[in-house]
């Protein structure tokens, strides 16, 4: 399961039954039909939030259902409609039938709304059902049943930048420094299994979207490591941000751990390799990291950001940087 990915199930509620029911009163013994109709039960929505950014926070495991319609009474009262059920999610965010795979809608405004399950209308009570031949009827309807399905939600945008690297890079070590994000961390390639997203605060009021992948390795592009599933997460991205360990215990120096990432990249698609990156040297506290970063700059002439995910060094002016990229 990634996490832009999201099952909902949803309910509408039932329609409330009509009431058979006579008038009998001490004036008006053989009063007539006097039954009054049920409630409409409410219908499940789906709006469109500018302030959520994922799917991970919208509880799935629940069962999301509007109220049943009231049962109509007695005097012809009719019962109250079930209230509706509002359920928010990020904008972006592409409904489908779980069951069928059609597309209901694609939340692309804000506030912009879908109903995603009908609730059931109301049955008639037997005062409706009064003739001039029949003045006496006994019929009434049932309410109807409400509609009922699984969604599957996915978010198209998941990030706005998306950290790359060889496994250990520490990709994981900078999202829980920058983001509020409680990424598992080890010293061993593959911790991450599954994109992670946090969300950082680069000025007062931009905050932007940032996911964690999985390490790539030589290969990647054919489905080596943990294949190529998560290049298709970056090719959503806007920006990338790749983080290079600029002191490795093992493994490849500095800059073939780069030119492999790049090679993946290019070999994935065009468009991955073309999208803007800022490249992040890492582990800078590590005294042999200085003089390898002095020979990445002489061997690859692209502008780099010295950092350490661990003691936070040189994250703000990351964040800056990657700010002023994404256009804030
Ligand atoms: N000294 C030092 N160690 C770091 C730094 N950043 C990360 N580490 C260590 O590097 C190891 C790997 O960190 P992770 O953040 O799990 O690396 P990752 O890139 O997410 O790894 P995968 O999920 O396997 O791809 C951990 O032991 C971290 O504690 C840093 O700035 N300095
Ligand atoms: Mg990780």
């Amino acid at each position: 399961m990634f996490i832009d990915e999201a099952t909902l199930r949803v309910r509408g509620g039932k329609g409330g039954n009509g009431c058979c029911a006579f008038r009998h009163e001490k004036f008006a013994p053989r009063g007539g039909p006097y039954g009054g109709a049920g409630g409409h039960g409410g219908s499940v929505y789906l709006r469109a939030n500018p302030n959520l950014f994922t799917l991970l926070d919208i509880p799935t495991r629940v069962l999301y259902h509007a109220q049943d319609g009231e049962a109509g009474r007695g005097k012809k009262q009719t019962g109250s409609n079930g209230a509706d059920c509002i359920v928010e999610v990020p904008l972006g965010t592409m409904i489908r039938d779980a069951a069928t795979g059609m597309l209901l809608r694609d939340l692309t405004h804000p506030g912009e709304m879908v109903c995603v399950a009908a609730g059931g209308r109301g049955g008639r009570g037997n005062a409706y059902f009064a003739t001039a031949t029949n003045r006496a009827p006994r019929t009434c309807e049932k309410g109807d049943p409400p509609e009922e399905r699984e969604l599957s939600l996915e978010l198209k945008l998941i990030a706005d930048v998306g950290l790359v690297g060889l496994p250990n890079a520490g990709k994981s070590t900078l999202l829980s420094h920058i983001s509020d994000a409680h990424p598992k961390i080890a010293d061993y390639p593959f911790t991450t299994l599954e994109p992670q997203l946090g969300i950082a605060q680069v000025t007062e009021d931009r905050r932007i979207v940032v996911a964690d992948l999985p390490g790539l390795i030589e290969g990647a592009h054919t489905g080596h490591g943990l294949g190529d599933e998560f290049l298709r997460h970056i090719e959503r991205t806007r920006v990338i941000c790749h983080v290079v360990d600029m002191a490795p215990l093992s493994g490849p120096d500095p800059v073939t751990a780069y030119r492999t990432i790049r090679k993946e990249l290019k070999l994935y698609s065009k468009e991955l390799a073309a999208k803007r990156q800022i490249i992040a040297a890492n582990k800078m506290d590590v005294t042999e990291a200085k003089e390898n970063l002095r020979v990445f700059k002489r061997k690859v002439r692209v502008p780099v950001h010295p950092i350490s995910a661990a003691t936070g060094a040189g994250l703000k002016e990351l964040l800056r940087a990657l700010g002023e990229e994404l256009g804030a």
